[in-house]
């Protein structure tokens, strides 16, 4: 087909497969290749009622393997896994399988002329010029999704503008209708987002009042013209007052408002309406300290809570902000029991390096589906919850996308784990970070020290891009707009709400109920430990709190100690994690290697840039030297103290 298929690429097709049509095509597809794996064993599968849809066993007996589904799809997923057993172990066995979130979708943000919205891989191969690209690829993206077991993909920019305002119109809906076909054949549902403004902007109306009967009119023609061409749309995904977009607000209504008419009208056709929740004021005057950012979503929601449409999903992003290296969990996941709702991460490493750094998010989401919540009296993890363990209607995870039209698929060849780790940790959030870079590594790389290599580097990158950008949760300190590099105060001055607010003496946001009373957000104990720096994880100490340089850490240095030492340490351990990929090379076919290595050159300068320039800016603000005295650029040694010598 034409396309490098990244982990799947030992899983050959067969010679001149065009693109499947069908479920049935896929999977006979699918089980030749797993017959081109292994072709001295009998692979036979069976579509049975006595599993869940989705869910699948594989029984092996000596030569023998039978692939039970509970549906064509379970079937399908049940050989993928056959597949990626026998890539990464070399042999297979039983196992049986059910996915744990009903909805495991990516959201990609890409606008219909083809360009990405916070795109790091090249353009969109689903637009481009206004016209939707349906070839090869598609099918090829569709396959790398489904072998994940990702079940469901938005095609377009949460920020829905121009043209693709009209996607649910006849404009578009022939071709809509032949991509949704195309990901039908892998078992996977399409989604689009709309915009909220729709009815004034191609309705004719004047307004986009929820309650006003016009727009509910709007869009129950709209809707319906839409399933009659696409019956198998998954539904709606919608950003609404926020960041300038249009929403309920607008007209004094509230988000449930806004939110259930769009899925009144989708109600009959099974349609599933995706709410977010990223509500915030983003014209704020920085020095206005009472206002909290953080607070916002759950001001907003919690007080809705239980007043949506049964076909309402609300989507939260994993931290009250955006998508910052670390953030606290969101607390609508403690405070919206009776809504249903998904989880929101971002491969796309927006803010997490850009895909010129390596960076794998696994353990960090991790982190949030293990969160516990205190919401009820057990199962009440983050991955509990958008698994749906308390809820009859639609749960699930969403991921923004961080795919593009490059040969690799995602810019960095170790950017593309973090899309397949997404796919497994929905399926199966119990899996490890471990495992899920050794599979990865496993499908990717043929050499057994290259991949151990690669694992390795994978989960020690997390941690070392969050040692050198910025510090203990407090996020931000990047440049504005494109968000790539340091800038301590790119955004301290500005509207968005992102401040650190550091003096000469000390550094952070009272988040507690001193402060802006975020903290009381949480179900208790959490509240109570996030009101006390020392019962607060210190990865999100100055996330909650302001503290002077001289705090000192559970780990017995102080605060400013801490910057220096994470700083000055993250740069060195990156260095040696390129010494080991650099020991490697050979075993690396050329073409990835040059490529991996041109991605390690951009991010060793840029993180000696993120190092000096956040170690100068807090020596030079707070006139304390550092206690190894390694190179940093204060004005003048004068200037500084060493406290305690
Ligand atoms: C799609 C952040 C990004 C925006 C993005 C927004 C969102 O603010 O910088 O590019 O818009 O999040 O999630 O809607």
């Amino acid at each position: 087909m034409g396309y490098e298929s990244i982990w799947l690429k030992r899983a050959a097709l067969p010679e001149g497969a065009t693109a499947p049509k069908t479920i049935a095509e896929t999977i006979a597809q699918e089980l030749t290749a797993l017959q081109n794996l292994r072709d001295d064993m009998i692979w036979a599968y069976l579509v049975t009622d006595a599993l869940p849809e989705e869910g699948y066993d594989i029984v092996v007996n000596d030569r023998k393997a039978d692939i039970l589904g509970g549906s064509a799809v379970g079937v399908l997923y049940g050989i993928y896994d056959a597949q990626r057993q026998l890539i990464v172990n070399g042999t297979v066995v039983s196992v049986s399988e059910r996915p744990a979130c009903p909805l495991r979708m990516l959201n990609h943000w890409d606008n219909a002329d083809g360009s990405i919205e916070r795109g790091y891989s090249g353009r969109s191969f689903f637009f481009d010029d206004g016209k939707l690209l349906i070839d090869d690829r598609t099918s090829f993206y569709a396959r790398l999704c489904a072998s994940v077991g990702i079940n469901a993909t938005v095609i377009n920019n949460v920020n829905v503008r121009g043209d693709a305002t009209w996607l649910i119109t006849d404009r578009y809906l022939e071709r809509v209708r032949e991509m949704a076909d195309r990901f039908a054949a892998y078992g996977i549902r399409l989604y689009l987002c709309v915009n909220y403004a729709a009815s004034i902007e191609i309705g004719g109306l004047g307004t986009s009042d929820p309650l006003e009967p016009a727009v509910a009119e709007f869009w129950k023609a709209a809707v319906a013209k839409v399933y009659a061409k696409v019956p198998s749309l998954g539904g709606f995904l919608v950003k609404a007052d926020s960041e300038g977009r249009p929403g309920p607000h607008t007209y004094g209504r509230t988000q449930a408002d806004g939110a259930n008419m769009l899925a009144r009208a989708l109600a009959p056709y099974g349609g599933t309406l995706i709410w977010r929740c990223f509500v915030y004021n983003c014209a704020q005057d920085w020095r206005d300290t009472t206002i909290d950012r953080a607070c916002a979503a759950y001001d907003y929601f919690h007080p809705l809570d239980g007043m949506f449409e049964e076909n309402v999903v609300l989507q939260v992003k994993n931290g009250p902000l955006d998508f910052q290296v670390d953030e606290p969990v969101s607390p609508l996941f403690c405070g919206m029991t009776k809504t249903n709702l998904m989880l929101e991460v971002q491969a796309a490493q927006e803010y997490t390096g850009q895909q010129k750094h390596v960076c794998f998010l696994v353990p960090m989401w991790k982190d949030v589906l293990r969160f516990r919540t205190y919401a009820y009296s057990e199962h009440d993890r983050v991955e509990d919850i958008i698994s749906g363990t308390h809820r009859r209607g639609a749960c699930g995870f969403a991921a923004v996308a961080n795919t593009g039209n490059d040969e690799n698929w995602t810019g960095s060849d170790f950017a593309a784990a973090n899309w397949y780790g997404f796919g497994r940790l929905a399926w199966k959030p119990q899996l490890s970070a471990e495992e899920i870079a050794a599979e990865w590594a496993g499908l990717t790389f043929e050499d057994s020290t290259v991949r151990n290599v690669v694992t390795k580097v994978l989960l020690a990158s997390y941690g070392i891009y969050q040692s050198y950008t910025a510090p203990l949760g407090i996020g931000w300190m990047c440049n504005p707009n494109h968000h790539y590099g340091p800038n301590v105060d790119g955004y301290e001055y500005d509207r968005w709400g992102t401040y650190h607010r550091a003096s000469c003496k000390a550094i952070g946001v009272d988040r507690t109920t001193k402060g802006t009373g975020f903290s009381a957000q949480y179900s208790e104990p959490l509240a109570k430990l996030y009101e006390n720096p020392e019962t607060t994880p210190m990865k999100h100490l100055l996330f909650f709190h302001r503290l002077p340089y001289t705090y000192v850490l559970p780990n017995g240095k102080t605060l400013i100690q801490h910057i220096y030492d994470t700083h000055f340490e993250g740069v060195e351990e990156l260095r040696s994690l390129v010494e080991n990929v650099v020991a490697v090379q050979g075993m690396i076919p050329e073409k990835e290697y040059t490529r991996i290595m041109e991605r390690f050159g951009m991010q060793l300068s840029s993180a000696k840039e993120w190092r000096d320039r956040i170690n100068t800016y807090f020596c030079r603000m707070s006139g304390i030297g550092d206690a190894k005295r390694r190179k940093i650029y204060a004005v003048s040694e004068e200037d500084l103290v060493y406290p305690g010598e």
